[in-house]
């Protein structure tokens, strides 16, 4: 048994397209990823989250599983068109789903971290130019102003925005996010560099209106690892999860483009003023990073950089999306290079993985391999705790199944089943595995 620290936050994590449903109830607007699984063929069996795992409908429910589980604090995203359906016109109803939704968190005893936006772009500001315009990342600054003066004292936990590069270059480098259009390099660094502005004027905003909360990213930094750890390697690493990361998570952690990268661009490098820089660069009180898998690397003196990726082999073990490698030295090293390169404490806002799980004859759902997966993650974890590397919490991805994207429903990231037909929940072996950890404050 491997003890994690005193105050360990064990969390679980969702967002709001994934889970919410109810997006045609109460008023709520159109968003660019609702919009965009409406067209044939965008999404895997054309599925569609109109109602989904309907948590807008069953948080109550969804709560009261999570405080028998134990979690301590649930992380969950904002529908920014649920609360703002056109510009600047408040639907009271889609905001007052978000504050008992906190209340009810509260009552059970479990901390709200609230992520101010998870991807879901109100159209009209799609419409508008989306993250093409630098304009939409100062406006999810003033909605970040408007959720914490309405939260006020009762939420005192926020990561800004989640992921940046699957928000923004996701949109326009051919991955298949909306609005799905084929940009050149030059233009697409310009819009991560939005996505990055962005995080900056929500963490301003956040400041101004919030000075009690806590705050910081949740962001998806590569994760280089050592193929194995020798101090050479563990430093080539350590360099590659700074100079690949550099367009996005390290310019934010340092204010700065490094000069490799913009030399490396040339003419495709983003436009950027000093002032934007200082923006981006807010300081924050934590680092989240989301982490499901990593590449390897050796140290290698001859390479720009020292280091030299390390392919992994086709048979590499994967979960059920074969993104999903498991490399579960990603929690340690993950934790390590974030606070040796930049000093910050961190969180894992995400983690966990997508198996193809199965109701046995006895109602019953063994997920043995993800409860494997989740135990090499964890212990990885609890080796940087025991290092004195400052880690704060670990959010499970996901406390259901939900909607994955492209993917539609079919693959199934939750430790608690949902029943789509019926809404059902019931929780897998790994909600109790996760229960038992909980429980004991350390990994099982
Ligand atoms: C994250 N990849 O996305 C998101 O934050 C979640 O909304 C999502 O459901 C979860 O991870 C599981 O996928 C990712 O291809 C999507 O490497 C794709 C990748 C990584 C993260």
């Amino acid at each position: 048994m491997y003890a994690m620290p005193e105050n360990f936050i064990w969390g679980a994590a969702t967002a709001a397209f994934q889970v919410e449903g109810g997006l045609e109830c109460d008023g709520a607007g159109e968003s660019s990823w609702l919009n965009f699984c409406r067209v044939k063929g965008n999404i895997k069996n054309d599925d569609i989250p109109t109602t989904g795992c309907d948590q807008y409908h069953l948080y109550r429910e969804d709560v009261a599983l999570m405080k028998r589980l134990g979690i301590k604090a649930y992380r969950f995203s904002l529908n920014w068109s649920r609360i703002f359906p056109r510009e600047n016109v408040l639907n009271e109803k889609g905001l007052a789903y978000y504050q008992n939704l906190v209340d009810a968190l509260l009552e059970a005893g479990i901390e709200p971290y609230v992520t101010i936006f998870h991807w879901d772009l109100p159209q009209y500001l799609e419409d508008a130019g989306g993250w093409r315009k630098k304009e939409t990342a100062q406006k999810l600054g003033d909605f970040a102003s408007f959720m914490a003066k309405a939260f006020g004292n009762k939420v005192k936990h926020y990561f800004t925005v989640n992921e940046i590069s699957m928000f923004t270059a996701g949109g326009y480098n051919g991955s298949k996010h909306p609005p799905c259009i084929k940009l050149p390099d030059k233009d697409i660094y310009q819009v991560i560099h939005h996505g990055n502005l962005a995080h900056g004027y929500v963490a301003q905003a956040l400041r101004a209106t919030a000075p009690h909360a806590e705050i910081g990213i949740a962001n998806n930094p590569g994760i280089t690892v050592p193929v194995w750890e020798t101090p050479e390697n563990v430093e080539a690493a350590k360099r590659a999860t700074r100079l690949e990361n550099a367009c996005c998570h390290t310019a934010i952690e340092e204010g700065r483009y490094p000069d490799e990268f913009l030399e490396k661009l040339g003419a495709d490098a983003p436009c950027f003023t000093d002032e934007e820089m200082k923006i981006i660069a807010t300081p924050t009180d934590f680092t989240g990073f989301n982490v499901y898998t990593a590449r390897y690397c050796v140290a290698d003196a001859e390479m720009p950089g020292g280091y030299r990726f390390i392919d992994r082999a086709a048979e590499h073990p994967y979960m059920n999306l074969t993104w999903l490698r498991q490399v579960p030295s990603a929690t340690y090293y993950g934790a390590k290079f974030i606070y040796e390169l930049w000093g910050k404490t961190t969180y894992v806002s995400e983690n966990g993985c997508a198996a193809d799980d199965k109701i046995d004859g006895n109602g019953e759902i063994n997920d043995t391999g993800r409860l494997e997966y989740l135990r090499g993650y964890l212990t990885s974890l609890q080796r940087a705790c025991a290092e004195k590397i400052p880690v704060k919490g670990y959010f499970l991805w996901s406390l259901l199944d939900n909607f994955e994207w492209m993917q539609g429903f079919a693959p199934r990231f939750g430790i608690v089943h949902v029943d789509y037909a019926t809404r059902q929940r019931t929780p897998k072996l790994s909600a109790r595995y996760y229960a038992a950890c909980i429980r004991r404050n350390a990994v099982l």
